[in-house]
């Protein structure tokens, strides 16, 4: 039985998402993207743990007043409307385009070696370090679920690359994004707008969530600036990172 929310309060959403992760509140850049942009526009929520998976067949999905929407951007959109939050309204059409742009960079390519790392380079092994909750039928199941991940990468092109090539284009995303971010608190300026809460979702995954990745040792070097972003949205939107964390014992 889905928890719709209709025992949760008018106007409070009710976020579904997978477990907490050991180092980051959730081991996908989406809901971790959704909960942060909820906290950005102090929109009342809870976490529902157990029905992680939506109607579109993927996480995250939320209810609102007993209707259900799917899609970690088609959710914050609604939300933005319904709630009259725009933290975007000061940036020109041209901003708003460059932001999109980068968003659909990250959450639409670079997205891809974080999959890469862990369900075909690593044969999903390291999911058992940075989420402790799965249910032990998902590590017998590990072989077939990477399987299926790996033919999804074929589906979407990247991995149909050598380990190499794809590694070479994700640095060059990380690139882009470091060098637009440059001196930057947030990528569009002063202010943190909707799409930090999109790269936050995917850049916290590299920072903390990628054991063994080789965009690791970047993150403290050549894209410093974009740990240094990371650390800034996790210092504002989650004071309460730590308690959010679940154990590193099974
Ligand atoms: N565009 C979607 C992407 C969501 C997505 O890809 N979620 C992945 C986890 S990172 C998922 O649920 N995968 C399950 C599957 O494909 O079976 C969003 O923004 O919410």
């Amino acid at each position: 039985m889905k928890k719709r929310g209709n025992d949760i309060g008018q106007d409070v959403v009710v976020l579904h998402q997978l477990d907490r992760g050991v180092f980051t509140p959730n081991i996908s850049p989406f809901p971790l993207k959704l909960e942060t942009y909820l906290r950005m526009a102090n929109i009342p929520y809870q976490n529902d743990f157990k029905n992680p998976i939506g109607p579109k067949g993927k996480t995250p999905w939320i209810t609102l007043n007993g209707v259900d929407y799917s899609d970690s951007q088609l959710c914050l959109e609604m939300l933005a409307k319904r709630f009259q939050k725009d933290f975007s309204s000061h940036l020109s059409a041209e901003e708003q385009a460059v932001a999109r742009s980068l968003q659909i960079m990250a959450e639409e390519h670079f997205y891809w070696l974080i999959v890469l790392q862990r369900f075909v380079y690593t044969k999903g092994k390291t999911l058992f370090q940075i989420q402790t909750s799965l249910p032990s039928i998902l590590r017998l199941m590990m072989p077939i679920i990477a399987r299926k991940v790996k033919s999804q990468t074929q589906a979407q092109g990247m991995g149909r690359h050598t380990k190499e090539e794809a590694i070479e284009m994700g640095m060059k995303d990380l690139r882009a994004m470091s060098t637009f971010l440059g001196t930057k608190p947030y990528f569009m300026g002063e202010k943190p707008t909707e799409m930090d809460c999109s790269m936050f979702g995917i850049l916290a995954q590299v920072v903390w969530s990628l054991p063994g990745s080789s965009f690791e040792s970047h993150m403290n070097g050549e894209f410093l600036n974009l740990r240094s972003f990371c650390n800034r949205m996790k210092s504002k939107f989650w004071p309460d990172w730590d308690q959010c964390l679940s154990s590193p014992q099974a």
